[in-house]
């Protein structure tokens, strides 16, 4: 059975686009692979967070990964700052990263652009991302097509340390989905729709009520060109909706192109908005009885002590090859 990881940053409320383009893929994958689902609290503190405002988002996280329909009896879900070894094996992925290839990713350009204080953090963010990963002999990651050149960093760190040492770690795979891979921005359709972007009116968050959907998806940005085609190029608002609508029902781009011929934007955009509401429904019916619940706390408090024991044997794997620490005499 092949191994799963992938992880969430409890950085916002999620929003649909965190939902088609990574969650709603996990839970598929859970039943026939061995998955580790993981909040990853030490990644959000790579820019400024509110300290009360991070327990909640954390919390919040967790409810919304089992209301989706991730099952803790197949899956391991799990916060990342109660796993040590992740950052202990981050620490290690460090010292064989270059700060040349590190400087060279889109997302601490992007996150950094303009900013008089960037944390050293941000950028050594990607060899932390490739501890999580490949602490679990992980096969394949599922990620939406932002996480690419993460990816294949993290790939590129594991042979690298898999020739230097020892050959220990998996050389992971990326998993993109073919449809939803990259919801786009309500309001600026050529930016990824993100959960940290300040104009509220961008993205439809997943535990937004019906009115402020259908308000959001009402005022998305479109062309005045009044045909449903998909066009990302010339038409990115209108793609995107299609996008979203297609995600939500499962139908194809094709069949919903066919089904609005010669309608007006009018209707499509009121049957997208019910199209994401049915779909987000009962997974905020499920969050609200988890929210405040026990049960919560134990299934992640079952979750951290599943994990840890994975990431603590490769952890001392990865020391042994790296040479820190004493060599362990065995007991008489
Ligand atoms: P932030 O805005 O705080 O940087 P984010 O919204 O980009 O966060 P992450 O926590 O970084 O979200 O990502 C979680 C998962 O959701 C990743 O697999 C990522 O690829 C996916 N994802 C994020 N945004 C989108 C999007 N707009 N479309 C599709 N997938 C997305
Ligand atoms: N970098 C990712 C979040 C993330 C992740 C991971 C994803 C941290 N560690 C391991 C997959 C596997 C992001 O910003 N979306």
């Amino acid at each position: 059975m092949k191994t799963i990881f992938s992880g969430i940053q409890p950085s916002g409320t999620l929003t649909i686009g965190n939902y088609l383009g990574a969650m709603k893929h996990f839970v598929s994958l859970q039943h026939d692979h061995n998955c580790y689902f993981c909040i990853v609290d030490e990644h959000a503190i790579t820019v400024p967070q509110d300290r009360l405002k991070l327990r909640e988002n954390i919390r919040s996280l967790a409810a919304l990964y089992l209301a989706s329909g991730i099952d803790p009896e197949k899956s391991t879900l799990f916060i990342q700052s109660e796993v040590p070894a992740h950052t202990q094996l981050g620490w290690m992925m460090q010292s064989i990263s270059y700060i040349g290839e590190l400087e060279r990713m889109t997302q601490f350009k992007d996150k950094s652009d303009g900013k008089e204080a960037v944390s050293s953090s941000l950028l050594t963010y990607p060899p932390l991302m490739a501890a999580d990963i490949l602490l679990y002999k992980t096969d394949i990651v599922p990620v939406g097509d932002d996480q690419k050149q993460h990816l294949e960093l993290t790939r590129n760190l594991a042979q690298r340390f898999n020739n230097k040492f020892n050959d220990i770690f998996t050389v992971p795979e990326i998993s993109i989905p073919k449809v939803g891979a990259r919801i786009m921005s309500l309001q600026e359709p050529t930016k990824k729709m993100s959960k940290s972007d300040e104009n509220q009116k961008s993205s439809i968050f997943m535990l937004d009520d019906e009115k402020k959907i259908e308000k959001k998806i009402k005022s998305a940005v479109t062309d005045s060109e009044g045909i449903i085609k998909f066009d990302k190029e010339n038409k990115p608002g209108i793609s995107n909706l299609m996008t979203i609508h297609a995600s939500c029902t499962g139908e194809t781009i094709e069949q919903l192109e066919q089904r609005y011929e010669g309608k007006g934007y009018g209707e499509f955009k009121q049957d997208t908005a019910n199209a994401v509401i049915e779909a987000l429904k009962p997974i905020q019916e499920r969050y609200e009885e988890l929210i405040n619940s026990k049960e919560l706390d134990d299934i992640l408090d079952n979750g951290a002590e599943k994990a840890s024991f994975a990431a603590n044997k490769m952890l001392t794997k990865a020391k042994k090859a790296m040479g820190l620490g004493r060599v362990k005499k065995k007991k008489k």
